[in-house]
């Protein structure tokens, strides 16, 4: 197949997913044709089957809203029409739904009919859409592609209970490379690195937004450490991380609080800590907490969204209520205080981690895009 993948390139769950989706298909021999901005940050060019088409932006002074959407569109006509795609593949809906819409009616119009897919991942319904000032345009684009997945049943049920959606909407869950997690190397130098003197380390990874209730990661680690000696590490960046940082300050944690700031690979990392911590307050999937447990990491999380579909309670982490810090500490000091229990937990999250293989999601990728291009191919031959 020649599949043409959308994402955004930055750091963040939706292209990370979109990118190994695209990587996995190419190494089955599909032509993969990325198409973004910028390079997604996990893709390397390095394959015969994969392709990356640059969008560019025209700055004018005109423009104090660049028109991404429409050169967007325009690159999606070129693509389809110079590479003959079978299929084009957009993850989030705003604005690559539309885009993927609009390009398919230019080229429509041209005689060309390509079928797309839009998988909803999350902050595109939950936070963003359902804005009253995008949300005719979504509602309009989900129904209007020819086939929509979400990446958790609770996404699913927000998508429908916040738009007027009159088409099935197919769970297609996130999924991990387990490759990825073997030979990582040695961790010992990152164990003694950041906790010499035997400490316990809990692990929090996110893009720092309000949304992530990082806060709520520090104060737990607050909590757990007047237990247990133990070290913090955060792994990422933005907006709160200034905000966050005064706050360790002010509680005088800054010696066992690291900030790490972004890393493109965090396998190694997350293999050499303890515990995963994901306070978040809302949360469509959850694909750092899935990391953490192919890396064998147990995971204390909030219940909300999608999460409960990721964490089993009592199996590879627990779930608290969103805010319930000393729920959280209390289960993380119960995993993190004798060792027993703490390598039964590590055992159990890489058993949870294994549901989500690629191996068993990749299939319920190919057999839609099978699908929807037999079908395409079977009304293309009927209006000849
Ligand atoms: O975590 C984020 O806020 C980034 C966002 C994204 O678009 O990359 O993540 C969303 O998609 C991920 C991949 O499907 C999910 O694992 C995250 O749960 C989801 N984020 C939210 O729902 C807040």
């Amino acid at each position: 197949m020649k599949i043409g993948i959308v994402c955004y390139p930055t750091f963040g769950g939706s292209g990370v997913v979109a990118t190994e989706l695209g990587k996995a298909l190419a190494a089955k021999g599909n032509k993969v044709h990325f198409i973004s901005y910028q390079q997604p940050f996990k893709l390397d060019l390095f394959s015969e089957n994969i392709f990356y088409h640059e969008v560019k932006v025209t700055d004018y002074p005109l423009f104090d809203y660049p028109p991404y959407e429409l050169v967007l569109t325009s690159k999606l006509v070129d693509v389809v029409k110079f590479e003959k795609l079978d299929i084009l593949h957009v993850h989030y809906a705003i604005p690559h739904a539309s885009a993927a819409y609009m390009a398919q009616h230019i080229l429509q119009s041209e005689g060309i009919n390509i079928p797309f897919i839009t998988t909803l991942h999350g902050t595109d319904i939950t936070l963003v859409g359902k804005d009253k000032s995008f949300e005719p345009v979504i509602t309009f684009a989900i129904n209007e592609s020819n086939a929509v997945t979400a990446v958790s049943e609770s996404l699913r049920k927000d998508t429908l209970t916040h738009f007027n959606i009159k088409r099935k909407i197919e769970v297609i869950p996130n999924f991990i490379c387990l490759d990825d997690y073997e030979n990582i190397g040695e961790i010992e130098s990152i164990r003694k690195n950041f906790a010499p003197k035997g400490e316990k380390i809990l692990i929090h990874i996110s893009n720092f937004r309000k949304v992530k209730r990082v806060e709520d990661v520090i104060k737990v680690f607050d909590l757990v450490r007047k237990e247990i000696p133990a070290k913090l590490l955060l792994v990422g960046d933005g907006p709160e991380r200034y905000r966050l940082e005064e706050f360790c300050r002010e509680r005088k944690t800054c010696h066992l609080v690291h900030f790490l700031g972004k890393l493109k690979d965090t396998e190694r990392i997350l293999s050499a800590s303890d515990l995963f911590l994901l306070t978040s307050e809302s949360e469509s999937f959850g694909l750092s907490a899935l990391e953490a447990m192919a890396a064998k990491v147990p995971v204390i999380s909030s219940n909300t969204g999608g999460i409960p579909e990721v964490n089993e309670h009592g199996f590879s982490g627990f779930l608290s209520n969103v805010g319930d810090i000393e729920n959280m500490a209390k289960n993380a000091i119960y995993i993190l205080s004798d060792n027993n229990v703490l390598n039964q937990f590590k055992a159990n999250a890489y058993e949870q981690a294994k549901k989500f293989d690629i191996l068993k999601i990749l299939p319920k990728y190919e057999i839609l895009y099978k699908e929807l291009i037999t079908k395409n191919r079977a009304a293309a031959l009927n209006n000849q």
